[in-house]
């Protein structure tokens, strides 16, 4: 192994781990014996989890894997993903259960029963059917977070039309690149949807998107907010064309590889990657996952997932995952500090939520602004807490597991893509003695590894590439229209595996950590320092609430360490001097050794992240550099760089 392997490696010690509790692992829904039973028989063990599903015409292959990296999952089998998130449990007599709370964020209601979700998808189907949309065709969605997006999702399920869900954040230009990539035939959107008390505004947007694409036949419009919008020659209302549909539709079988949906990932640089996902084998690693990694128990279950709909874990932790599985969940429409910074506490203590996934960037905020709130409320029904989308600072860990797990729940660190299409890497909560800021291993049926430069497989205490050695179920199929750029960008590093774009490492007991986008890796005096590690340990002082790092050119070194700081709420105003800038590095090289001191902390009211919380370093690192602000249309809030700008005038 390298110097430098050792050094990527190394740096963090962490010795805290959490056994699940008693009564959790006596009745876990997915004991030791499922990673050993998948080993043995990797094919027989999804072959076996595939009657989770309902299929019309049952598969005659498990895989076919003869020409890769084109998997194909279930060959020759048929069915029909909204019939298995929807149908079936009416049918089974569970039409009275509650698929979705559903809040909105000034406070109103709606309750989706398992048979009010079939009448609404069916109606919403036959209305596809009469704009003229057909099987194989794409229809782009631009919703809110209220109901009518999964109906329109599971709309297009049903019809077997492949949906393309755009954030209802993105900018004009954004959707309409995602429009003409996939050429698409319909846009479903609305007048709008409600963050932090107003109403924002989407139909404007979607009308200057669709002027500029020649694909879109119709516009249908949810009306949401009541606002007034222009009305144009391709628009048609939801309440017009959906509520006069008959409740009745059949679910025509698919194919198990028909197009579901295409997401495109934001992808910090170049043009958006249409990500293909397809029927049944992702169907079926959502559902086992979800079962698995959440233990969920759908008849005593209220399991939230806090993310949106238009990111990957909304679709299959909100939408394909949790319906497959009869599950009852939470949906809420709006920010987390609407009317207050309890809002989310009072939701779990109001439905009494026992599963509850979410995302770093959200826990740290909340640490951000103070244990006393979530203290306010009854959290006591939580039974397991998930995270998701970076990795999970080790005193983020902690702080969730206590302040909102009562220091009791299981904490799930789960580690997976848009490309994966469900996790892939998690602890199970009845099962794993969880160490925090670990992913821990991969899941029963999946193999992920680390390796080094060369694809060979690290040794415990080793430090290199995520990677993927066999096929899974939930992979994506391809990149929309792209099917070279899908070979180069996911198979052509290393012979025969699936790169995953992120650095990672081993412990000594073969435990997985993962370290953060390979891209974002710093080089220091020839040594590799992982952002990851550094935050980390910059948010380990008890006055600092997130961190983000950059490796920024320098003269001596090759690259410095710049570290962007958000003080707690708590700290007080000796931040701002130059005896806590000193106090912090002195603070990373105790924690990780001299070569990981800062070169510069900067303290900022906040941190530039894109709609699914990730950290756009690329915007920092031009800071750091004193260069030009790059592109921030992928921002949740594109005022963020301004309020940066501000604090620091030496970024301008
Ligand atoms: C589900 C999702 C994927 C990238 C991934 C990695 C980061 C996600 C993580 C994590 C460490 C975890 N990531 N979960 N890193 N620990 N538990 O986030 O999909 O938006 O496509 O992002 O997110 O860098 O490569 P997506």
């Amino acid at each position: 192994m390298s110097q430098s392997q050792e050094t990527l490696s190394n740096l963090l010690q962490e010795t805290r781990r959490f056994s699940p509790p008693a009564d959790l692992a006596a009745s876990a829904n997915v004991k030791a014996d499922a990673y050993e039973q998948a080993a043995q028989d990797r094919l027989g063990f999804w072959a076996e989890q595939a009657d989770r599903l309902s299929w019309s015409k049952r598969w005659d292959e498990v895989l076919d894997w003869s020409n890769p990296p084109f998997a194909k999952w279930f060959v020759g089998g048929e069915l029909n993903v909204a019939y298995n998130c929807v149908d079936r449990h009416v049918e089974a007599g569970r039409g009275a259960k509650v698929a979705f709370h559903w809040e909105g964020e000034p406070g109103d209601t709606r309750t989706l029963t398992y048979a009010d979700l079939q009448s609404e998808v069916n109606k919403a189907a036959n209305a596809l059917l009469e704009l003229g949309v057909r099987k194989g065709d794409r229809v782009a969605i631009y919703l809110p977070m209220i109901p009518e997006l999964p109906i329109s999702m599971l709309a297009c399920a049903r019809i077997g039309a492949t949906h393309s869900v755009v954030f209802g954040g993105f900018s004009a230009e954004a959707l309409r690149t995602r429009i003409d990539d996939a050429q698409a035939k319909l846009v479903i959107t609305s007048d709008g949807g409600f963050r932090r008390g107003k109403p924002s505004d989407l139909k404007g947007i979607v009308d200057e998107a669709v002027a500029q694409t020649p694909t879109i036949e119709h516009v249908l419009v949810v009306r949401r907010t009541g606002e007034q919008v222009a009305e144009n020659d391709l628009d048609v209302w939801w309440h017009d064309v959906v509520e006069r549909q008959s409740e009745d539709h059949t679910a025509e079988p698919m194919d198990s590889e028909h197009p579901l949906y295409i997401l495109y990932t934001s992808g910090t640089t170049g043009k958006p990657k249409g990500i293909l996902h397809t029927t049944g084998g992702y169907l079926l690693q959502c559902a086992y996952t979800h079962h698995a990694v959440f233990d969920l128990k759908p008849e005593t279950d209220i399991y939230w997932c806090s993310a949106d709909i238009g990111w990957v874990t909304g679709h299959s932790y909100i939408v394909y995952g949790p319906l497959a599985n009869g599950s009852t969940s939470v949906i809420y429409e709006g920010t987390p500090d609407t009317p207050n910074k309890g809002r989310w506490w009072d939701i779990i203590q109001k439905y009494k939520v026992s599963i509850f996934y979410t995302a770093p960037t959200a826990i740290r905020t909340f640490m951000k602004w103070g244990d006393d709130i979530p203290a306010e409320y009854d959290l006591s029904s939580l039974r397991v807490l998930g995270s998701v989308g970076e990795p999970i600072n080790p005193e983020a860990y902690i702080w969730y597991r206590k302040h909102i797990g009562s220091d009791r729940t299981p904490v799930v660190d789960t580690w997976w893509q848009t490309e994966t299409g469900a996790i892939m890497i998690s602890p199970l909560p009845g099962v794993t003695a969880a160490k925090p800021g670990a992913a821990m291993r991969s899941l029963p049926g999946i193999v992920a590894d680390v390796v080094d430069d060369q694809g060979q497989s690290v040794p415990n205490g080793g430090g290199g590439f995520m990677v993927v050695r066999e096929p899974w179920p939930s992979m994506l199929r391809t990149i929309w229209g792209d099917d070279e750029r899908y070979i180069k960008t996911y198979w052509s590093r290393f012979d025969g595996l699936y790169f995953a774009g992120d650095g990672a490492k081993k412990d000594e007991d073969g435990d997985m950590w993962l370290l953060g986008r390979v891209d974002d890796v710093m080089l220091v005096s020839g040594h590799n320092i992982s952002t990851t590690e550094v935050e980390s340990a910059l948010v380990s002082h008890p006055k600092v609430a997130e961190s983000a790092v950059v490796g920024a050119t320098d003269p001596v070194t090759g690259q410095a360490i710049v570290a962007f700081v958000i003080p707690r709420g708590s700290a007080g105003e000796e931040v701002e001097g130059a005896d806590f800038a000193k106090e912090l590095r002195d603070h990373v090289s105790k924690a990780l050794g001299p070569i990981a001191k800062p070169r510069q902390i900067m303290m900022v009211p906040e941190l530039p992240k894109t709609r699914s919380g990730k950290i756009m370093r690329r915007l920092l690192r031009d800071v750091a550099e004193k260069r030009s602000i790059g592109d921030v249309t992928t921002l949740a809030d594109s005022t963020v760089m301004d309020l940066i700008s501000e604090k620091l005038p030496s970024a301008k």
